[in-house]
């Protein structure tokens, strides 16, 4: 038999028609092991699923409550008692406010290796560091995998990254994954698995490995992936799992698209400067720039060790800047608190903060005007911080330790080691699902900020209005729709459309849009390459469409916000000429023929035709003809 790479294995294994792969780029359906989602996104998820009809869901699923907790008005406490009450009528595990960040509570508590899921959130790919082959998908996605066991997705290339060496002290996995953005830049990854293998990998803990494979996601890749071996069962036994190991790893002799070599002795502390991930450099080329806060946590950095190290480097020390810290768990907390390490961060003046997201989301811990903040986060786009003229750079937890003491970008000297990770679970934070008489009996409390579903009328034959947005390359889904202080209104599409849509790059975008709408006019966008990169949110799909916006034409798209604006019935577009960019304006008066989506499609403006190509799928069609995802699965679904 032909040897075969681990993602290979793993995805033949749940292959739910046939018994092969087909080439990159062909789209195939996965059986899932585990669907969850995180209440930013899970509230629209619930929604769908609800509105879907089903009952119970399929695969182990989980909605984790981790992003938008500052309890400021009723929204965010009454979401989390929507998930609380929604999962219980629906068989879905449910992690309450506190427990921890999603990815590292799926890592901690429920991905074994060969695994797949789907979760909705772009950082899903960090459960790749226990060898299981896990997606970032949008809502609507989430809730089919769900409602059927069943994802699809177009089949990836694999491509290997041969690891040799070990890391140097002061060098950290996020400079792995630093170095890998360095290499591939912020789309490298699209339709790409990365799956790292050789000498080098037995040196990462689990932990680090889920550092490289959560920041995959910057490079717009499908997902990463980590063979399972004795470093995974040592960190499952740590979590009291380990009946949960196996061990995995790609044959010898197994074909890739292409191979990446890093020594990861030769690697040096990097950082990413404002305003991308991708703008790597050397952090002693920066150093002794002042800055103005630190910022330790998010799914990338929260783990034990990850703060072990940073609370070391601390210890006995006082920190001159605002410096916060978020534990990645409960667990994590506790460990922290047993070790001593909670009392020796407090006496060096660190603010820690509750277990989940917080300021990598904008939830609090903004930056001071024009401030310099160092974050040991994955993501530093423009005014995501939630202060809009503060810069964010991305550094390892040592580097952020050591700039915290200084008060200016610093690189770590020496060594540094850690006392042994106490044993601490918080399994008795998760609600289990119930028996399904008991399920059935549960009322789903809504407050009154969650609001319908809105109705999409269908695809019409022409689409005819204005360039509503002509916007450039690597347009995020924070640029599209803002999270931050508005995750209060991600159960309001209505407001949350009104008040965030495009606000930070055109703050008239929604007031516009709405007219253009209500006046029968169809909204176009323009952008260039990458568009949509970062998070799966979809509602930097659905509150466009709420708006009136039909079609996105761009050189480029990322892969999730692809599927969310087919879900949400906007047509996904591209030039097949590129230059003919330049040739539209923002304003333009343009129509697009959509009566034929499998045949050719032009752009007409100004009395010129200028060729497009779709972006999406051929199997996309019926769903965009349709107006979206929902109407279409309510008329086929048989449950
Ligand atoms: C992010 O890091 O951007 C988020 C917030 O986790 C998003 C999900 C969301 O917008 O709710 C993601 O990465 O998908
Ligand atoms: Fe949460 Fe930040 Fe991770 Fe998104 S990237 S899941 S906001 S910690």
């Amino acid at each position: 038999m032909k040897p075969l790479n681990l993602t290979e294995k793993i995805l033949l294994d749940h292959l739910v028609d046939g018994k092969e792969l087909p080439v990159p780029g062909t789209v195939i359906k996965i059986r899932v092991d585990e669907a969850f989602t995180q209440d930013a996104t899970g509230t629209m998820t619930m929604l769908q699923l609800e509105a879907m009809g089903v009952k119970q869901v399929k695969p182990l699923s989980v909605n984790f409550v981790d992003h938008s907790m500052l309890q400021m008005g009723f929204e965010n406490p009454d979401d989390h008692e929507y998930l609380k009450t929604v999962s219980q009528k629906l068989g879905i595990v449910y992690s309450p406010a506190g427990t921890g960040i999603c990815h590292f509570l799926n890592m901690e508590n429920f991905v074994k290796p060969g695994m797949t899921g789907v979760g909705a959130d772009s950082h899903t790919v960090n459960a790749g560091g226990c060898g299981a082959i896990y997606m970032g998908a949008g809502g609507y996605d989430v809730a089919l995998a769900m409602a059927t066991g069943e994802y699809s997705l177009p089949m990836p290339k694999v491509v290997k990254v041969n690891l040799t060496g070990a890391l140097k002290p002061g060098v950290m996995a996020m400079d792995v994954i630093l170095k890998m953005l360095e290499i591939n830049g912020v789309k490298g990854g699209k339709g790409v698995i990365f799956e790292y293998a050789g000498p080098g990998v037995t040196s990462l803990s689990l932990t680090e490995r889920a550092t490289i494979t959560n920041m995959g996601a910057e490079m717009g890749a499908t997902t990463s992936i980590f063979p399972s071996d004795e470093r995974t069962k040592e960190f499952l036994e740590s979590r009291g799992r380990g009946q949960d190991y196996k061990s995995l790893a790609a044959d010898e002799g197994a074909a890739y698209a292409n191979v990446i070599d890093i020594d990861l002795s030769a690697l040096e502390p990097l950082i990413a400067i404002y305003p991308s991930p991708g703008n790597v450099e050397k952090v002693s080329a920066r150093a002794g720039a002042k800055i103005h806060q630190v910022s330790v946590g998010s799914c990338t950095n929260s783990s034990y060790e990850n703060i072990a190290s940073f609370a070391e480097l601390l210890k006995g020390k006082r920190v001159v800047v605002d410096t916060l810290l978020y534990p990645g768990s409960r667990a994590v907390a506790m460990q922290l608190a047993e070790a001593g390490y909670m009392t020796s961060l407090y006496a060096s003046g660190v603010r820690i903060q509750e277990n989940g997201c917080g300021a990598c989301i904008g939830q609090g811990g903004s930056p001071v005007s024009k401030g310099i903040s160092l974050r040991t986060f994955n993501r530093n786009f423009p005014k995501r911080s939630g202060t809009p003229d503060a810069e964010v750079h991305l550094v390892s937890p040592l580097v952020a330790a050591a700039s915290a003491l200084t008060g200016v970008i610093t690189a770590p000297q020496g060594d540094v080691s850690f006392k042994q990770q106490p044993v601490m679970l918080d399994t008795a934070s998760f609600l289990k699902p119930l028996p399904q008489a008991e399920a059935e009996k549960v009322q789903v409390i809504r407050g009154p900020n969650i609001m319908a579903l809105p109705d999409f009328a269908p695809l019409p034959a022409k689409l005819e209005g204005e360039i509503l947005l002509k916007l450039g390359d690597n347009i995020s889904t924070d640029d599209i729709q803002p999270a931050g202080k508005f995750l209060p209104l991600r159960s309001n599409v209505k407001e949350y459309a009104m008040r965030a849509t495009f606000n930070q790059v055109d703050p008239s975008f929604s007031k516009r849009a709405c007219e253009h709408r209500d006046a029968d006019g169809h909204g176009i966008i323009v952008g260039r390459e990458n568009y949509g990169q970062g998070s799966s949110r979809e509602h930097a799909a659905l509150c466009p469409r709420w708006l009136g916006v039909r079609a996105v034409v761009t050189t480029q798209f990322a892969r999730i916000h692809v599927a969310n604006l087919v879900n949400f019935g906007i047509v996904p577009l591209t030039f097949a000429n590129a230059s003919d960019y330049d040739k539209l304006g923002q304003g333009d008066k343009v129509s697009i023929d959509v009566s034929n989506l499998e045949g050719d499609i032009f752009l007409e403006v100004n009395g010129e035709k200028l060729p497009l190509k779709p972006a999406f799928e051929p199997g996309d069609v019926e769903t965009l003809k349709g107006g979206g995802a929902l109407p279409l699965f309510k008329a086929t679904y048989k449950g």
